[in-house]
């Protein structure tokens, strides 16, 4: 199999202060290798965050003893007809899956008032709410995963009526966050300026979540909540590194 990912910013590259425009993660056998690589290209020039200018896409071998298999978490969407209904569902939805009451208002907070999308996500302790990883805006980008039958996946996506680009990368993602070693919970919303649906993510299952932020709002990002005793070094060697397949 082979780890393929993209990576495009506006202005210049990541490194050196370019905006992020999008990323994309899949893993692959080698016969879809160059179909993925030139589905992401197109995807980094079309972009609703703008046009991107560096675009840096990376193929990697791995071999399939070192691929882990984690499960699909289980998707339910709660209603919300308002931005203040939605969020308050998502601090419900944190606090339900083990994340103190000022932790998650710390972590909705946090993603309100963000200047700019971040293109990975921030850890923060699920008891007091305190920022544990060092990344600043980039944070931590969760790589390296892919659904198990596509086909399968795409076709519950289609019966359910969610069958859209955000829920599948989102779901995929965050079924190998939940799996991680000390993750209590994840909060996202995304950066499209029309995509106002986000989620909370926890072993427990995957809640999906209308109106996070205000149409025409592009600013999105994640939270990862964790266990106060988690090993950072592990977590972000699991996140970043760890090769996954969602199992269906
Ligand atoms: C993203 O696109 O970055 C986040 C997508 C959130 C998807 C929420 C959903 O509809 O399930």
């Amino acid at each position: 199999m082979y780890s393929v990912r993209m990576r495009a910013a506006q202005g210049g590259r990541h490194e050196e202060g370019g905006r992020h425009i999008s990323g994309a993660e899949r893993v692959v056998p080698e016969e879809r290798v160059e179909e993925t690589t030139s589905a992401m290209l197109k995807r980094a020039f079309s972009h609703t965050r703008g046009q991107a200018d560096f675009v840096n896409i990376i193929v990697e071998k791995i071999e399939n003893s070192a691929i882990k298999q984690v499960p699909l978490l289980t998707v339910s969407t709660a209603k919300a007809y308002r931005v203040e209904e939605g969020l308050c569902v998502a601090e419900k939805a944190l606090v339900a899956a083990g994340v103190s009451l000022t932790g998650a208002k710390e972590g909705i907070h946090l993603l309100q008032s963000l200047p700019d999308s971040m293109r990975g996500a921030m850890l923060l302790c699920a008891i007091t709410g305190r920022r544990l990883d060092n990344t600043g805006e980039k944070g931590i980008r969760v790589s390296r995963m892919d659904i198990e039958k596509e086909e399968v996946f795409m076709g519950k996506l289609v019966e359910q009526g969610i069958d859209n680009m955000h829920v599948r990368e989102a779901l995929v993602l965050a079924s190998k966050v939940a799996a991680g070693p000390g993750i209590v919970a994840e909060l996202c919303w995304s950066d499209d300026p029309e995509y106002t649906t986000g989620y909370v993510a926890c072993p427990q299952g995957y809640l999906r979540i209308p109106h996070c932020k205000p149409l025409g709002n592009g600013i999105g990002g994640r939270i990862f909540f964790i266990n106060p005793n988690t090993d950072l070094l592990a977590l972000k060697e699991y996140l970043q590194h760890q090769s996954v397949l969602v199992k269906i």
